[in-house]
């Protein structure tokens, strides 16, 4: 009787060893622990307009104007202001609190467009 529960107890302890490696190479497969992924929201400005003109986005995301027009263009809202953007050239701005932000290109004052950051 002794040796039964012996015997038991051995299998037990033998299908924790067993089960150990399956759980640790489960977890290696696991990404590593690294900052978080920011998502990343593309505005073009193209003929003289931002696009898309109004834009939702997560707080913690990051706004990227790239200037796809043949001229220079800027883009500056409430806490953010990017240098004279020449075609081709981008800005990224990390909306980091909720609100709406409304922003417009300083070198032409109809070009209006908003980010909510959520
Ligand atoms: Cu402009």
């Amino acid at each position: 009787m002794k040796r039964k529960l012996f015997a038991i107890g051995a299998a037990v302890a033998l299908a924790a060893v067993a089960g150990a490696p399956a759980a640790s190479s489960r977890a290696s497969k696991k990404k590593p622990a690294s900052a978080p992924v920011v998502a990343k929201h593309a505005v073009k400005i193209s003929t003289m307009k931002f696009v898309p003109d109004q834009l939702s986005v997560p707080a913690g995301d990051e706004v990227v104007w790239t200037n796809e027009d043949l001229v220079p263009h800027t883009v500056v809202g409430p806490g953010f202001a990017s240098p004279v953007l020449s075609p081709g050239q981008s800005f990224t701005w990390k909306a980091e609190k909720a609100g709406d932000y409304a922003y417009a290109c300083t070198l032409h004052t109809t070009m209006k467009g908003s980010v909510q950051v959520q």
